[in-house]
């Protein structure tokens, strides 16, 4: 099942009744986000109204994409639930597992004989079970959806955190964890606590140097990475109306980094052009006969303070271009102030490498507004000081771009065009300039800037930037260089400068491609046989989980303590691991060897509490399994940020951890640990957190009677026999108890299939 219009049009002529209803109901205007979300209510019309950040709703999403590291998860538990084919249109991308190094043609000829088994395997999956096969090479997977699936209105889910690019389209598109995304091919109703509201009002307009990426990076200096966690940002305002739908994309993209259930900008003129432009005319006529659906109330954007949680008003005017890092991407500096920055904290000044592309920033628009950079310096006779990588978002803008000289304009400034892929962006990069972990600045036009996440490097820095940005600094080779003052020498030995770039939105010759890269599934795909090898070391069918049971949660062990920022990357790190995404037990090797241990400040080496040795984290808690002993894991805020790979909870679940007790936790990752039948538990009192040291055993106490909305005991006993009793808190609503009660929310799926 691939793109089909009739459910789009199905949906639509719902529309109004349902938005009607909830009006009715709710007794006030409505946002654009409560009329996404009440109009996909499992249950049909709306007969109440869901408390904001309070109440677990269930609801109906339109289609479902999966891209090739977490599809391998995915499917793996989709094939345990014994249904023939998917029930609701799902595709599957492959964009993770290439790796970049020498160019496309090289690149993807090795990925397709590396990950051959891994390919395989998804593509018959897909087949089998009636799901759309993106092959590797067609693109990465959101600049794929935005370009064939997104619509105005609609509603998916993704196995991925940036499935929210599709809020550029006037989607709720939401990052989910693959045990979701399973429900929801299952058949069944997929869960969200319905979410706050942050809108965000642009006045003004972008011109010149500054672009739609500046206003996402301005926005995550002001929310920061945990400031729009359980909310849905929406844009609105002029200013809005102003951006290009790719950028608006790119502003949604981001929105993951700010912790955001997703972004989402009401139906405009600048949609319109994009679904025309994208071959999909019936989808803008359907939607221009329900536009007043597809965008808020007049009465919520003219008070937006009495209908949205919190307001946030960006004069686009006033914006400046930014360049957020290192290390957070929340970490916002305009362009110009960061020499200052970079030689007070002792960040290198001298930039190595520019990367352009990722699935936030890989657009058509994107790579004209980068080209005309990349064009001036050629044109000026200046010679770049770092090196260039270009990923294009997808076949259908590589081939379009590059039948329109833009690919030529930057391989004349001696540019990489790498596959359309991931690949610097999540570790796929074979970076032969650097030897060992050399301290160096990197600027790309991604969206993450993690530590270790481009090139494995921990003193790799890396700063995020629109991408003709980036283009200007890699071609001064400088972080406090400000193409909007400063002029470069050029080999004359003159003194130019860079004019602002000028972008094309869409291609005036429109899009093309010779082959997108989509095989659509059989019609029947029962007869279709998936091979798994049981001597794999990529792919590994699945055990049930057992449930874990209140007596085994006497007696449990400390891990580890996480120091500081703990994202996923910390937790399975992505990289060279992603290779063992489709097999449980190899990729457990990596559990938690980038977190910070709190007592020693180091990564990968802690306490082995049955021996007194320091190992790492891995083979510690192997033998507290083979004890028999479960274990915990205790974090700081906003634990899980990041991604959406349910490795990191399927990892330690599998290797016997029982509870993960933080501060705070990222929502997909919280989800995710429910999902595996595991404790995801809040300190009730932050500062219990400096309570937990290094010898400590944990005992339940009143785990029998684990409640909705009921806090828990532990009683936490210390090496010399000394007690902390302290309380926790938890979110689980009684179905979620019940994932934890039978092992898993699959098992819950399982048994219900099966009477
Ligand atoms: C990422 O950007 O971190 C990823 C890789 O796309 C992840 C998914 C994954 O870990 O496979 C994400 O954002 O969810
Ligand atoms: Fe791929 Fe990077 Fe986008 Fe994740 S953020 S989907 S790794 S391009």
């Amino acid at each position: 099942m691939a793109f089909d219009i009739d459910m789009i049009k199905g949906l639509y002529s719902n529309m109004a009744e349902r938005v009607d209803k909830a009006r009715e109901i709710v007794g006030r205007p409505l946002t654009l986000s409560e009329k996404i979300l009440y109009s996909h209510l499992w249950d049909g019309n709306s007969t109440k109204e869901f408390k904001r950040g309070k109440d677990y709703v269930d609801f109906k999403p339109d289609r479902i994409a999966c891209q090739d590291a977490t599809a391998q998860m995915a499917l793996l538990q989709f094939m345990q639930a014994g249904k023939p084919q998917v029930a609701v249109p799902t595709t599957v991308h492959c964009d993770h597992l290439i790796q970049a190094k020498s160019g496309a043609a090289a690149d993807l000829k090795v990925a397709n004989s590396t990950s051959a088994e891994v390919f395989d395997f998804l593509e018959s999956v897909s087949n089998k079970y009636g799901i759309g096969f993106w092959k590797p090479g067609a693109g990465i997977i959101h600049q794929v959806v935005l370009e064939n699936y997104a619509f105005p209105g609609g509603m998916m889910i993704g196995t991925d955190s940036h499935t929210v690019n599709a809020g550029g389209l006037g989607m709720v598109a939401i990052g989910v964890g693959g045990a979701d995304a399973v429900d929801v091919m299952a058949g069944m109703a997929w869960e969200l606590k319905f979410p706050k509201l942050i809108g965000v009002k642009l006045t003004g307009n972008i011109s010149g140097w500054t672009s739609s990426k500046d206003v996402i990076l301005k926005v995550a200096g002001i929310l920061t990475v945990k400031g729009g966690t359980g909310a849905i940002i929406e844009y609105f305002g002029e200013g809005a109306k102003n951006l290009s739908c790719t950028g608006k994309g790119t502003i949604c993209n981001m929105g993951a980094e700010v912790g955001a259930t997703t972004s989402t900008f009401g139906y405009d003129e600048s949609m319109e052009r994009y679904l025309r432009a994208t071959d999909r005319s019936d989808v803008a006529d359907a939607a221009n006969a329900v536009k007043e659906h597809l965008t808020a109330d007049a009465e919520v954007y003219a008070n937006p303070e009495k209908y949205f949680d919190e307001l946030i008003e960006i004069n686009l005017d006033e914006l400046r271009p930014h360049l957020n890092g290192p290390f957070t991407p929340d970490l916002a500096t305009p362009v110009g102030e960061l020499g200052i920055k970079a030689r007070e904290n002792g960040w290198p000044i001298k930039v190595d490498w520019g990367l352009i592309g990722s699935c936030t920033n890989s657009s058509y628009e994107d790579l004209t507004r980068a080209a005309s950079i990349a064009k001036q310096a050629v044109d000026k006779k200046i010679k770049p000081k770092s090196d260039f990588g270009i990923n294009p978002g997808s076949e259908q803008i590589r081939f379009t771009a590059e039948r329109d000289g833009l690919l030529q304009i930057f391989e004349n400034l001696g540019a990489t065009i790498f596959t359309n892929a991931c690949g610097p962006c999540i570790g796929q990069w074979d970076r032969s300039d650097l030897k060992g972990e050399e301290k160096n600045t990197i600027v790309h036009s991604f969206n993450r800037n993690f530590s270790k996440r481009a090139d494995g490097n921990p003193n790799t820095h890396a700063f995020v930037g629109s991408p003709e940005m980036v283009a200007a600094i890699a071609i001064s080779g400088r972080l406090d260089f400000n193409p909007m003052t400063d002029t470069l020498l050029n080999e004359n030995g003159e003194e130019v400068k860079l004019d602002e770039p000028l972008g094309i939105e869409l291609p005036p010759l429109g899009f093309d491609v010779e082959d997108a890269g989509y095989l659509a599934p059989k019609e029947d795909g029962s007869s279709v046989i998936v091979r798994v090898d049981p001597k794999s070391e990529r792919l590994q069918l699945l055990e049930p989980f057992t449930p874990i049971t209140s007596e085994s949660l006497k007696g449990v062990k400390l891990l580890i303590k996480a120091f500081g920022k703990c994202t996923t990357d910390h937790i399975s790190m992505a990289g060279p691991w992603l290779r063992y995404r489709g097999h449980l037990d190899n990729i457990a090797n990596n559990t938690l060897i980038g977190a910070v241990n709190a007592y020693n400040k180091k990564t990968n080496f802690v306490k082995n509490q049955l021996t007194g040795e320091y190992v790492g984290v891995p083979d510690a808690q192997r033998a507290y399994k083979a004890a028999g002993i479960n274990t915990i894991v205790v974090g700081d805020h906003n634990y899980g940020e990041g991604s959406s790979r349910e490795h990191a909870a399927m990892q330690p679940r599998h290797l016997g951890v029982a509870a993960v007790l933080v501060k705070s936790f990222a929502r997909i990752h919280e989800t995710n640990l429910k999902k595996q039948g595991m404790l995801g538990l809040t300190f009730a009192n932050e500062g219990d957190y400096d309570l937990i040291q290094e010898d400590d055993t944990f005992n339940f106490l009143d785990i029998s009677a684990f409640a909705p909305d009921k806090e828990l005991t532990i009683e936490v006993v210390h090496n010399d026999s000394t007690k902390d009793t302290i309380k926790v808190n938890h979110t689980y609503n009684q179905s979620q108890i019940d994932w934890f009660n039978e092992g898993s929310a699959l098992n819950v799926i399982k048994r219900e299939n099966a009477s």
